[in-house]
Order: structure tokens, then sequence, then C-alpha cells
């Protein structure tokens, strides 16, 4: 594995800097991530909803660090907020009453944490009322790579993406309903309902794509805030599958893989060489499929490569 990377899907919203330490390999890696409060596009046909995020999108920008690096990370409450917030990082093992505090509008939170498991985790706002704070979209992605790179039980993939299915709660819906699942209006992945599904969302205006037998990785985190995920790829079969994204959790062949509520895996898919075909990368379990949470998966020589490449693992309009 090679050059530490943050993706930067906001890039004004995330200062990095890699610094190399004088005796390992290990790198420091310095995240900034303001908090705003802001109306966003909840679907493709641009409804806005007044949601929460960390650094103006949903998911927040995902942060990509190697094993054994440590993450020196401010959270910004910027003034002019109106609530008080946290970070919590799955991938960080510290202290809830220390680093994961929540802090007032006009403060900052300045904490550093070694990553040193390996896996795909979610990082989420944990201010009280949590549900509230995860429900109007303050989550987002941690990858943390194994320091041993790849290998048999973890090959290297042809292509990335990046996919977190949320809730959609109804504007105005309290923490007290949330709690019930009441209101719930649909499911959110990547920000937006049915946000790569041209074939139920005629404004869908993107799909992720490969090529015929590539190995095609799925990084996958449920933010749902009372409902686990059963991920299911439509017309295939999960090659892989390394729960919480850990190279020693590999599970081989699996239909449909639950993954809890705030919880991550590693999912592989290999769509069949010499032909063209389409998988639907979906929640089985309908009511969240049916309200948002299904992606097409294009399989063609005619794959833009800028897609599931690089900078470009969670793709935006
Ligand atoms: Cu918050």
């Amino acid at each position: 594995m090679n050059a530490k990377r943050i993706l930067c899907v906001a890039a004004a919203a995330v200062a990095l800097m890699a610094a190399q330490t004088a005796d390992s390999l290990a790198e420091t890696v310095k995240v900034e991530l303001p908090v705003i409060e802001k109306d966003l596009p909840v679907d493709n046909a641009g409804n806005t909803q007044p949601m929460w995020t960390f650094g103006g999108t949903i998911p927040g920008p995902t942060i990509r660090v190697t094993e054994g690096d440590t993450i020196d990370f401010t959270l910004v409450n910027q003034k002019g907020n109106k609530q008080s917030h946290s970070m919590d990082f799955h991938a960080a093992i510290v202290s809830a009453a220390d680093e994961f505090e929540a802090v007032k509008p006009g403060q900052n939170k300045h904490f550093t944490f070694e990553a040193r498991k390996p896996g795909v985790f979610i990082y989420h706002c944990g201010a009280d009322p949590m549900i509230e704070h995860i429900g109007r979209g303050m989550y987002g992605v941690i990858i943390v790579d194994p320091k041993e790179g790849y290998s048999e039980e973890f090959p290297e993939p042809d292509r990335e993406y990046i996919l977190v299915h949320g809730d959609l709660f109804e504007t105005g819906t309290t923490a007290e309903q949330m709690i019930r699942n009441e209101n719930r209006k649909g499911t959110l992945v990547n920000g937006r309902m049915f946000h790569y599904d041209p074939l139920h969302d005629p404004n869908a205006g993107m799909m992720l794509m490969a090529k015929p037998g590539e190995r095609v990785r799925i990084y996958f985190v449920n933010a749902q805030v009372n409902e686990p995920v059963s991920f299911h790829p439509i017309a295939n079969i999960w090659d892989k599958v390394w729960n919480s994204g850990n190279p020693r959790n590999v599970e081989h062949d699996l239909q449909t893989r639950i993954v809890p509520v705030a919880s991550g895996a590693i999912f592989d898919i290999i769509p069949p060489k010499g032909r063209e075909s389409v998988n639907v990368l979906v929640d089985h379990a309908m009511k969240h499929a049916l309200t948002g949470g299904i992606s097409v998966l294009m399989n063609s020589e005619a794959a833009d490569d800028s897609l599931g490449h690089g900078d470009n693992l969670l793709p935006r309009p």
C-alpha cells in the first residue's frame, strides 16, 4: 500500500499535512473538520432539507490512513452554529469522556490517536441527542489500510468505491420520534436517495461503473441510526467480504451480509468476464431498498476510468 491519502470530498474543509517521522514509516496526518449546519439536497431532484454536517457534505470527507499512523484531529464548531457537536472516530481507542466530548459553537476540540486496527470505520457526532446528530447527517468514513498491504486473502482491487447508507427523516423530526423510527422518509446513499440508481429514479445522473472481470471493492458503512443493512449484489455473489474491513476477518462467496448499525465492511464483487452485466447493490430489506437504498453497478468495457480510482471513490454530481 502506498502513500497515505485523504480523499478530499470537500477539499477546502480538510487541511492535510503528512509528516514522516524520523524512526518509522508511520505518518502523522492532520485533519481539521468544521461542523457546518446547512440545507443540503437529499435527492436527485435537488430537494433540500436542513442538515448538520462534517465539512458541508453527507457523508463528511473520507479520511484514509495506514495502520500505525497518527491522526492529529481538530473539530471546529463554527460560530453561528446552534448546536454543540463532537467527534467519535470508531477507529480510535481513547476515552469517550475526554477526546469525544462535545464543544459549543465557537469552540474547537483537538486530540490525537493512533489508528491501531485496520478496517473501514464510521465516524460520527456523539453530541446529545446522538440519534438526531447522526440522523441529520453527521457521519463519515475513515479507512485504515493494513500495514502489511495486499495478500492472497486481501488481494489488490482494480477499482474502489465507498458507499454509506444513512436515514432521511422528515424535516422537524424530533429525537424522540427518531428513537421510534417515525417519520422515516428514505435511505440516503452517500447523501441522496437513489443516488446511483437511474433504474428507479429518472433524475439520477450517475451510476457506479466497472469493466468485466475487474475486482471491485466496496467500502461500506451503515450510518443508519436504528436498523442493520442486508447488503446484497443482485445478479452476483460477493467474492470476499471482510467484517469491519479487517483482512483477518475474510469470508467467502456470500450472497447477503448484514452490516450492523454504526459498523462497516469491505465487499469485493467481480463482474463476469467477456460480457456486459448489471449488478444492483441493494439493502435487501425492501423498506430500505425501495426508499433509496439501491445503487447500480454497470459493467462494460466503456466504463469511465475516472470512477473508482484516485480521489473519485465516492462519486458526487
Ligand atoms: Cu453534532
